[in-house]
């Protein structure tokens, strides 16, 4: 019987420009790491509850992490761990869930499978937009070797009206008719301006390139409606972040988001994913600024997962250092970065 250890490493990595996450204002990503020995094998494990999205603080995080590592070290082994009772307990925090079960996952991996490439994210200045997209197919360095994504993904409802619209108009010029593009609103407009969005935009542009636009206003009732009036399909993101959400199909539901950070344990994501699956709707895991390692959970999941579906994790770019010296080993194992963390 092998001996689990458990031990927790502080991470805080600065942003290269603050982001705006729910009307917070954030600079730099604080998180913990969950590490986990047995023998030779690892297992590391995320735990980054977001500010402005997560209902629980990192301090709470934390506390919770602390008593799963002490019960984790008085026991004898993996069995043991998977067995606690504190695992079978509902009352754990989303983040806590997340990190706890994805360590104790890839502590079991033997493998990695080849990461997929993520749908890219067009976020900021729409004159930088455009030209990173009219360089798209000479860009050779990412993972998309200059061939076309089939979808993209485009942040809308912090411009004005007429400002989205143009800006996906812009988009939607370049890109191929073949790709199509998906929007979120993050429920910034009201249901109004969500109507006024999506007509002006029918006047511009073939609505079907749409794929879908996640959370158009705060009111999940308001969702059908603008799809019956307008044909504009809707994705739940935040919705599947409340707690008892369960897939139900509705009108114009075109995808559910799974962000495994929100949402909570992977038998909860899984359990979504399936339930999607059986009524036809998408189901897609996405990302919440976490690090490298959350990140590559969150990848290998979605291949595994969801092998038909890209993720949506193409926030990488906003951090300036990467926790890790070099690459995730085959044995699982890593190595900190100690500029960014402490033990
Ligand atoms: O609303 O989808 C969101 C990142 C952090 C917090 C919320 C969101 C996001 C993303 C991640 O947009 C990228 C993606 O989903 O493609
Ligand atoms: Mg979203």
């Amino acid at each position: 019987m092998m001996k689990v250890k458990a031990d927790i490493v502080k991470y805080r990595l600065p942003l290269k420009h603050p982001i705006a996450v729910n009307q917070h204002s954030i600079s730099e990503r604080e998180g913990l790491i969950l590490c986990l020995q047995a023998g030779d094998r690892f297992g590391y494990g995320d735990i980054a509850p977001l500010p402005g999205f997560s209902r629980e603080t990192l301090k709470e995080a934390e506390k919770q992490l602390l008593s799963f590592c002490s019960a984790v070290n008085a026991k004898e082994s993996l069995q043991d761990i998977e067995n606690l009772s504190f695992l079978q307990n509902f009352s754990l925090m989303p983040s806590v869930s997340f990190g706890i079960e994805s360590a104790l996952w890839w502590l079991k991996q033997d493998h990695w499978l080849p990461q997929q490439p993520s749908i890219p994210l067009l976020q900021g200045d729409i004159q930088k937009i455009v030209d990173r997209l009219k360089h798209w197919q000479g860009e050779r360095q990412d993972a998309w070797q200059g061939k076309w994504p089939a979808e993209f993904k485009v942040k809308t409802g912090r411009h004005l009206r007429d400002d989205d619209v143009f800006r996906i108009h812009q988009i939607l010029q370049i890109l191929p008719d073949s790709v199509s593009i998906k929007l979120d609103a993050n429920r910034q407009w009201s249901f109004d301006q969500a109507c006024a969005f999506a007509e002006a935009l029918k006047d511009a542009i073939d609505v079907q390139r749409i794929a879908f636009v996640e959370e158009p206003t705060v009111c999940v009732d308001d969702f059908t409606t603008l799809y019956d009036k307008t044909g504009l399909r809707f994705a739940l993101d935040e919705t599947v972040q409340e707690q008892g959400f369960t897939v139900q199909p509705m009108s114009g539901l075109a995808a559910i988001i799974i962000k495994p950070t929100l949402v909570g344990g992977l038998k909860r994501c899984q359990a979504l994913i399936e339930s999607a699956r059986q009524h036809g709707i998408r189901a897609m895991i996405s990302s919440s600024y976490e690090s490298v390692i959350g990140l590559h959970i969150l990848y290998q999941l979605s291949a595994r997962w969801i092998p038909e579906e890209l993720p949506g994790l193409d926030t990488a770019s906003v951090f300036r250092q990467r926790l890790i010296i070099g690459d995730v080993s085959a044995s699982g194992a890593i190595d900190f970065d100690p500029t960014c963390c402490e033990r």
